[in-house]
């Protein structure tokens, strides 16, 4: 870890989910291509449950659960979540009872189907986006307080200062890999759905100083107003910290085809190219849609000689949207 990030987190309790360093793998096939350097943080190994970044910001969330002495954890977002299903997975295990607020239709497939082998509980409303589930959730926590359980919210993604302390210390891992690697990586792209992925690397990088530049792609508007959104979690988590750095104005490209969930073509074949050149599996919601705005901005020259990409999980959505995939690359 390292020490600089290390000294500012001790004091946050965590629970240790993610047991090693996730790799930085470099991809030959990619980078010959297009000409520039291209390594992956393999943070779909983060290696409970499904992977994925979820699960470092679960390791300060649910530390912070246990801390109030919680006994209940309410989390909510769409039915093919990864949050969600992690979520939950993560507070059983540690023996806390999970409570899903999910939309969507419910067809037992990707992590809707995880969420019911796994016995978790879920509530399924008739809504059309994740914030319109919000006070839906609320309602339900003072209910389930009414009963006399003691309920830790966590926000859509994991998206609260404490979720976002998960990316700052990530931030400093990344850090030490690139010094052992004995190289330096001009941009770091990750893909922004609630934006703790990208505050906490925004202000991980900022804390150390970083050589890299911090880059998000959209995937579709999970959230309006995604550059405030991400600009004001960092400067919470700041603040939490007690840190007093600079924060700069977060970097954000729209890559979302349209729609958030939107499954589209080019994504589909993306997945396909990536799989069968790296061994690397993309998803068609997040990580897809984020690689491609990766390539698109190497190619103009946007990212300079040596870009890490974050892969940040969320293989279930392959499953979830098989049909779809099945259908745009017409060769099943
Ligand atoms: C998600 C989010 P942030 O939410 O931190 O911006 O991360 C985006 C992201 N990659 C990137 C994967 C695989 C993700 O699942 N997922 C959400 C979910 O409910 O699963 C929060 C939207």
């Amino acid at each position: 870890m390292h020490p600089k990030i290390n000294a500012l987190l001790s004091r946050f309790p965590r629970v240790e989910l993610v047991k090693w360093r996730t790799p930085i793998h470099y991809l030959p096939n990619v980078s010959a291509e297009i000409g520039i350097d291209v390594y992956v943080k393999r943070d779909d190994l983060t290696g409970f449950g499904i992977g994925g970044n979820k699960v470092r910001k679960l390791e300060f969330l649910l530390g912070d659960a246990l801390a109030k002495d919680c006994d209940t954890v309410i989390t909510l977002g769409a039915v093919h979540s990864n949050h969600a299903f992690v979520t939950a997975l993560a507070a059983k295990s540690l023996g806390l009872e999970p409570v899903l607020i999910l939309y969507g239709r419910e067809e037992l497939k990707g992590n809707y189907l995880l969420d019911k082998i796994m016995g978790i509980e879920t509530r399924v409303f008739d809504v059309s986006r994740t914030s319109e589930l919000l006070p839906i959730a609320e309602r339900i926590k003072s209910e389930l307080e009414e009963d006399g359980r003691r309920v830790y919210l966590i926000p859509p993604g994991g998206a609260s200062p404490v979720g976002t302390l998960g990316y700052v210390r990530a931030a400093g891992e990344i850090y030490i890999q690139m010094k052992d690697l004995g190289i330096e990586f001009d941009a770091v792209v990750d893909a922004v759905g609630s934006g703790g992925t990208l505050a906490g690397l925004l202000l991980g990088s900022a804390i150390i100083n970083a050589p890299w530049r911090v880059v998000g792609v959209d995937v579709g508007g999970f959230v309006e107003n995604i550059s405030n959104k991400v600009l004001g979690l960092a400067k919470e988590a700041s603040e939490l910290l007690g840190s007093n750095v600079r924060l700069k104005e977060p970097e954000i490209h729209d890559y979302g085809f349209g729609a958030y969930g939107k499954i589209v073509r080019e994504v589909a074949e993306l997945i396909r190219k990536v799989g069968s050149e790296e061994g690397i599996i993309l998803d068609p919601v997040y990580t897809g849609k984020a690689f491609y705005g990766m390539l698109d901005l190497a190619k103009k020259g946007e990212l300079g000689d040596r870009v890490l990409f974050i892969h940040t999980g969320g293989f279930p959505g392959v499953f979830h949207y098989g049909e779809e995939l099945a259908s745009l690359l017409g060769s099943f």
